[in-house]
């Protein structure tokens, strides 16, 4: 349907009506309810290569401990000034240097990181403190303390994914700042992955944590498993062998608010067409190739960093054994029931 014409009558009565903080629906409907998803986020490509040398240069600029956290925002071209790289979901990269420690605060967004280049800097979430290699998936929990120190001698560089804008849209954003820069260590390092991340569950744990109590999920051990899993040759036409990142008290998503995916695409692999509503960030851990969304093809190699938005046809093709990591909303939008997939037919 088609807005209604307006007339010299009409026009002065919205005219009139607008003082008092009234819109007529009818001139807006098709533009608030639409046919199917139309986002203001594009799809779009960061090179990492790119990302680096900015990164180094912020790192002459401005110390870890002043920026609070050295992170340059990986905008949506469509959604500029908004610190948002999907309509929900924020995305940055953030150094660390040798020597530095990113202070110690606790906020209700939730974050994630996946490392990117660099090792043996470490994080500390809740009292536990846990070493950073290249393809970990880190989870900070809502609430929890946390800050990031790199006694290592080389930069570390990796991915932040956290709900900033659905926090914002929710307006229930708080924010703390711990007494000194970094908080003590409790907890003995690797506990957490002992005691929950082994399929094992202490015998009478009652609690059911909405995000996993596994903070640190290794990417020695996810890749061991996609390379056992590929021997079976049991691939998704859609997604070729893709996992996701789960929770072990409950089997739901690790974040409530953020699904966070590991997939494998072996060499010469091409996609079907596959779209979701769920805009979905994407780095490439290992292998190069090339990803269709919508009508505009973007090459990649390892982590280069790309976003797909909202109902969006995606093909990706592996020129080489690749490993794609992924995070997106999709955990909001199933809780909500408004997860929806289109499997071929995009
Ligand atoms: O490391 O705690 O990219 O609080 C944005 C906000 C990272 C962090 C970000 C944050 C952090």
């Amino acid at each position: 349907m088609s807005e209604a014409v307006e007339t010299p009558a009409r026009r002065a009565f919205y005219d009139k009506i607008d003082k008092q903080n009234l819109t007529p629906l009818w001139t807006v409907l098709s533009s608030i309810i639409t046919p199917e998803p139309k986002s203001a986020a594009q799809p779009y490509l960061w090179r990492f290569d790119e990302i680096r040398d900015y990164m180094i240069e912020a790192g002459g600029l401005i110390t870890a401990k002043e920026a609070e956290r050295r992170v340059l925002v990986l905008e949506n071209p469509g959604l500029r000034g908004k610190s948002s790289i999907t309509t929900s979901l924020y995305a940055g990269v953030q150094l660390v240097l040798p020597g530095e420690v990113a202070p110690a605060h606790r906020h209700s967004q939730s974050a994630l990181r996946f490392v990117l280049q660099g090792e043996g800097a470490h994080t500390t979430v809740g009292g536990e403190r846990t070493k950073m290699h290249v393809g970990d998936f880190i989870i900070t929990p809502s609430q929890s303390w946390h800050d990031h120190g790199n006694d290592s001698d080389k930069p570390i560089f990796w991915l932040d994914g956290l709900d900033v804008p659905l926090v914002s849209m929710l307006d229930a954003s708080f924010m703390e700042h711990w007494t000194s820069d970094e908080q003590p260590v409790s907890r003995p390092e690797g506990d957490s992955l002992a005691r929950y991340g082994a399929n094992l569950l202490p015998v009478d744990q009652k609690t059911r944590n909405l995000t996993s109590p596994v903070f640190n999920y290794p990417y020695a051990r996810t890749r061991e498993a996609l390379e056992t899993m590929r021997r079976s040759h049991e691939f998704d036409p859609c997604h070729g062998l893709k996992m996701r990142y789960t929770n072990p008290e409950t089997g739901e998503h690790a974040i409530p608010t953020i699904g966070a995916f590991i997939q494998l695409l072996p060499k010469g692999f091409a996609t079907s067409r596959y779209r979701s509503t769920d805009a979905t960030v994407m780095t490439v851990v290992e292998g190069t190739g090339r990803t269709k969304i919508g009508d505009r093809t973007f090459e990649w190699k390892p982590q280069d960093i790309f976003v797909v938005p909202s109902w969006h046809s995606v093909v990706h093709e592996a020129d080489e054994d690749a490993v794609i990591f992924s995070f997106s909303d999709r955990p909001v939008q199933e809780k909500l029931g408004l997860y929806r997939e289109d499997r071929g037919n995009a």
